[in-house]
C-alpha cells in the first residue's frame, strides 16, 4: 500500500489533523515522497497507527502510547522471524514426543522473551496450522495432535486466569453449536485482554439460547461466536439471528465470512485473532 494521508485517515478512522500531529510530534509516521512531492504512507505507517489506537483505547496517554509503539519496533521483538522458527521447532519436537517438561520449558522460554501477541501470531498459530497439515497427510497421529493442542490449550487458559476482572468492556466468547475448535477464540481473548477488554469464555459447542441467557445477564459489549466450519453457523441460523437481535453479535473463524455475518445480522471479525483484537479499538471508539 502507498496512500496519501486522506486515504490513511479513512482506513484507520483517525482525522488527518491528528495523524499530522502524531507524525510531527512523535515521528509515528514515516512517509515516502511521490514524484509529485506528495507524502505517501505505507503498511508500516498504518500498522503503527493501529497499535497507537489500541494503546489509547486502554487509556494510555498519547506521548506514552507513541513511545510504546516505537520502542516495540526498536526491541529485538521486531525481528523475531528466525527466532520464532527455532522456537516453533523446539516446541514441535517436544510436543510430538509427548515430552511435557520440554514443551513447558519451550513455552516458558518464549514467554520470557516475547510478547504474548508475538507468541500467538508467530509461533503458536503457525504451529497449529503446520500440525493440521501434517495430521491430514498422516505424518502426525491423532494422539500427537490431541496431546499437542491439549497442552497448548491448557497453557493458554493458564495465562487467561482472571481475564474477566477489571473495568474494561466485556467480551462474551463462545464456540458455535457443535464446534470443538476453540484455540482461536482463546487466542483472541488473550489478545483482547492485553488491550484492556474483559473476557467471559464459554468454551466449545454452546447452545445458542444459553449464550443468549448469559448475554442477558452479563450485558457484554460484544458476543463473539467462533466457527471453523460454515455449517456450524448456518445450522443454527435462526437462533443466531435471534441472539443478534438481543445482543451485539460478531462471528469469527474460518467458518465465518461477510455473507454469513450479514445474514445473521452480525459483525464479522476478520483476520487473525491479534489483528481482530486490534480492530476492537474501532468498536470501542464507536466506529463499529
Ligand atoms: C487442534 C485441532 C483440533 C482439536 C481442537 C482442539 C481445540 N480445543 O480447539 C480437535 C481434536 C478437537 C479437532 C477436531 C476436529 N477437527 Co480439527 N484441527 C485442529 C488444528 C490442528 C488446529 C486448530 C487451531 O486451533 N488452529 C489455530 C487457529 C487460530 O487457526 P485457524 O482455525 O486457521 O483460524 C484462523 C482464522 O480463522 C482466525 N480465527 C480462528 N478462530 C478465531 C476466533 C476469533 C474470535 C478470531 C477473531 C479469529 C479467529 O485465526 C486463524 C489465523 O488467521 C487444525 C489445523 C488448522 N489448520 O488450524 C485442524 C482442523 C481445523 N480440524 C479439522 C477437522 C476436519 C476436524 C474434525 C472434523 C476431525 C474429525 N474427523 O473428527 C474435528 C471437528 C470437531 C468439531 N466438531 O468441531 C480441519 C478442518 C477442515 C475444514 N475447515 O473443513 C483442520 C483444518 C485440519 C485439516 N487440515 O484438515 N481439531
Amino acid at each position: 500500500m502507498s496512500v496519501r494521508i486522506g486515504e490513511l485517515s479513512r482506513r484507520v478512522g483517525v482525522s488527518v489533523e491528528l495523524l499530522r500531529a502524531w507524525e510531527r510530534r512523535y515521528g509515528l509516521l514515516r512517509p515516502d515522497r511521490s514524484n509529485g512531492g506528495f507524502r505517501l504512507y505505507g503498511d508500516e505507517d498504518e500498522a503503527r497507527v493501529r497499535r497507537m489506537q489500541s494503546h489509547l483505547a486502554r487509556g494510555v496517554a498519547a506521548a506514552e502510547a507513541a513511545e510504546l509503539v516505537l520502542e516495540a519496533e526498536r526491541s529485538p521483538e521486531a525481528a523475531p522471524a528466525a527466532d520464532s522458527e527455532a522456537a516453533r521447532g523446539r516446541l514441535r519436537a517436544a510436543l510430538e514426543s509427548f515430552d511435557e517438561a520440554a514443551a513447558n520449558a519451550a513455552l516458558d522460554d518464549l514467554l520470557a522473551r516475547l510478547t504474548l501477541d508475538t507468541i500467538l501470531r508467530d509461533v503458536l498459530i503457525p504451529y497449529l496450522h503446520d500440525l493440521g497439515t501434517r495430521w491430514e497427510r498422516g505424518e502426525v497421529s491423532v494422539a500427537q495432535e490431541h496431546y499437542a493442542s491439549g497442552l497448548i490449550r491448557g497453557r493458554l487458559l493458564g495465562l487467561a486466569r482472571e481475564w474477566g476482572r477489571g473495568v474494561g468492556p466485556l467480551l462474551l466468547l463462545t464456540g458455535a453449536p457443535g464446534e470443538r475448535h476453540d484455540l482461536g477464540l482463546i487466542a483472541f481473548g488473550l489478545a483482547a485482554r492485553a488491550r484492556g477488554w474483559r473476557v467471559t469464555f464459554l468454551g466449545q459447542d454452546t447452545p445458542v439460547p444459553d449464550v443468549a441467557a448469559a448475554a442477558a445477564e452479563l450485558r457484554p459489549a460484544l458476543v463473539v461466536v467462533g466457527a471453523t466450519m460454515r455449517r456450524r453457523l448456518t445450522s443454527a441460523k435462526e437462533e443466531l439471528r435471534a441472539l443478534g437481535r438481543s445482543a451485539p453479535l460478531a462471528v469469527a473463524g474460518s467458518g465465518a465470512n461477510e455473507a454469513i455475518a450479514l445474514e445473521l445480522g452480525a459483525r464479522l471479525l476478520e483476520g487473525d485473532p491479534i489483528s481482530a483484537a486490534d480492530s476492537l479499538a474501532e468498536l470501542s471508539a464507536g466506529g463499529g
